[in-house]
């Protein structure tokens, strides 16, 4: 069985996006491929950006469909899988999955991921092109999935899917299914090979699932919030020192990226790898994300001598009244208080700090925006050229409590919905304000708040060293980029919401 495994990034055209997408390894793809590897299938991995270009005007991106047209036209693949996870890949993803239909109409178009299991029964509503979905992890399914390709009667038995079956939508039986990670295989980093020279950093897992459930994250509805499992610690540095050697075959240094959506949250744990990883003498650098309330300085301490160079976490906001709407923290005053600290211990450390912040939650207004901005300025004071505030407008991500509480928010502060589901038309959700937040805040002012902020920050924070630190390339001018393609109308204008 031959299977094209297909990234075609975010279509937002952000060049900070693509830039991120181009430096990463895919982990979603690397797993699935590896699985599917184990099972005797035969992986090719199309990594659309690197292999085709990033467009940055609408004529580019219609030469790169035709490109892409051409490839399709002369392969041959048993069946093509797309991951999409999120909302703003979406629409890009459906241009691609168009023209495999039209070029290779008996070839199954399959896509998984966050954002696809999100809205499973949408896409299977809306698109023809794609089908099926795969709902959620694919390595339990996958062999039952492989022999139901090979037999089209059986895909119904196959649990967490929604597929088309003699002219119907079928679901089949939805299910979490509770596995150990230390059971799935290691990384196949050979899926990824021919992109290597373009990746900057390899993205592996140390753990999968969150046991939290937190109101706007996928995470919580994807895996439930009750799957958690982690790798023991000696199993992932087994697995770290080869990865090392791939790596060596092709750069100067050891990058990775933990792609937990909370990492090292068991305090032992983080130790126990932390220890064992400095004994190891591995020589290399990570990263991840996770929880720095939850840290002492002794704890940041010992992760940044494990090699660790940076840190993402969200805060989502410097607002006590908003971290307690958003159930972050019962205790905002002591989380501030933390969230300072631990910036300035970083700081002593030589250890980066990613700090992400929601604008625009339900029932924000001016006065707590205003809180965070004044916070994020503590924040830089403490974090110096450590510390970089990273600005997000809040997406309710369809599927979780928060979008599904959006008519309570109407109520009590005035939320609107400016756009529903702006997923299906837009390709670029993710970057604008989709909700006035309250009655007290219109969009307007929201998008003039986020834009001074971002200039601002990046003026006091960003810098080179910070930027080879993660892996981010220093010679685009995110600016200068964005005002261009505002000017070819990829991007809506400053200020504007539809
Ligand atoms: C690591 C990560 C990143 C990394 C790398 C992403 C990448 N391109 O690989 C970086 C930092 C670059 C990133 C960026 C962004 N991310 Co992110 N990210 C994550 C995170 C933490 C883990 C994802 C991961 O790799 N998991 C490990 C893999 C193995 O698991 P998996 O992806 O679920 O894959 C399994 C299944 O889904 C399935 N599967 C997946 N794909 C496919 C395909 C096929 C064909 C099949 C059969 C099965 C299948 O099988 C896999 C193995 O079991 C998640 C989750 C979280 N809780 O925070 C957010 C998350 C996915 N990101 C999110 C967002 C919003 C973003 C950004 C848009 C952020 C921003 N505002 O700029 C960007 C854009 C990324 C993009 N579009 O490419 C949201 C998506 C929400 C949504 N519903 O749209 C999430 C869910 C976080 C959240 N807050 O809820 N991200
Ligand atoms: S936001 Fe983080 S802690 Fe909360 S459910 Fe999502 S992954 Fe878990």
């Amino acid at each position: 069985m031959r299977v094209l495994l297909i990234r075609t990034g975010p279509s937002g055209d952000l060049p900070e996006l693509y830039s991120l997408l181009l430096l990463n390894s895919s982990s979603a793809i690397v797993a699935v491929g590896t699985i599917l590897k184990q099972f005797g299938v035969d992986v090719d991995y199309w990594h659309i950006p690197i292999m085709l270009g990033i467009p940055r005007t609408q004529e580019k991106y219609n030469e790169r469909l035709g490109k892409f047209r051409m490839l399709i036209k002369g392969s041959y693949y048993d069946w093509i899988g797309f991951s999409c996870i999120s909302c703003d890949e979406y629409l890009n993803i459906l241009d691609f999955a168009r023209i495999c239909k039209e070029e290779k109409p008996d070839t199954m178009t399959v896509m998984g991921g966050y954002h696809a299991t999100m809205v499973a029964r949408n896409i299977m509503r809306d698109s023809k092109y794609i089908d099926v979905v795969v709902r959620g992890d694919f390595e339990p399914i996958c062999e039952k999935f492989i022999k139901g390709i090979k037999n089209h009667e059986q895909l119904k038995y196959v649990p967490n899917l929604i597929l088309r079956h003699n002219g119907k939508i079928i679901e089949t039986q939805k299910m979490l299914i509770k596995y150990n990670i230390n059971t799935l295989p290691s990384y196949d980093f050979s899926i990824v090979e021919k992109y290597v020279s373009s990746l900057g950093t390899l993205d592996i897992e140390g753990s999968r699932g969150c046991k939290f459930k937190c109101e706007y994250c996928s995470e919580a509805v994807v895996r439930g919030g009750h799957f958690w499992s982690v790798k023991k610690p000696e199993k992932l540095i087994e697995g770290m020192k080869t990865y090392s050697s791939f790596m060596d075959e092709h750069f100067s240094y050891r990058r990775f990226f933990f792609v937990d959506p909370l990492f090292g949250v068991d305090k032992n744990w983080l130790n126990d790898f932390c220890n064992r990883l400095i004994e190891s003498n591995l020589n290399l650098v990570w990263s991840c994300e996770m929880r720095l309330d939850r840290l002492n300085s002794d704890e940041i301490l010992l992760m940044r001598k494990a090699g660790c160079t940076f840190i993402f976490h969200g805060f989502e906001s410097g607002s006590p009244r908003m971290l307690r709407l958003m159930r972050k923290t019962n205790t905002p005053e002591k989380y501030l208080k933390k969230a300072l600290e631990i910036v300035n211990t970083a700081r002593k450390h030589d250890l980066y700090i990613f700090g992400s912040y929601m604008l625009g939650y339900p029932g924000e207004t001016m006065n707590s925006l205003q809180e965070t901005r004044d916070f994020i300025e503590k924040q830089i004071d403490a974090g110096g050229e450590y510390f970089y505030p990273s600005l997000v407008f809040f997406m309710p991500y369809p599927g979780t409590s928060t979008y599904f509480e959006l008519d309570k928010f109407s109520k009590r502060y005035g939320t609107k919905v400016l756009i529903d589901n702006l997923w299906k038309y837009s390709k670029t959700c993710l970057h604008r304000p989709i909700i006035q937040p309250s009655k007290e805040l219109d969009v307007g002012s929201l998008v003039e708040f986020h834009s001074n902020l971002h200039q601002w920050a990046k003026s006091r924070t960003y810098n080179e060293r910070m930027a080879r630190t993660i892996g981010a390339p220093t010679n685009i001018d995110f600016n200068a980029d964005l005002i261009e393609l505002r000017k070819t109308g990829c991007l809506p204008p400053a200020g504007s919401v539809a």
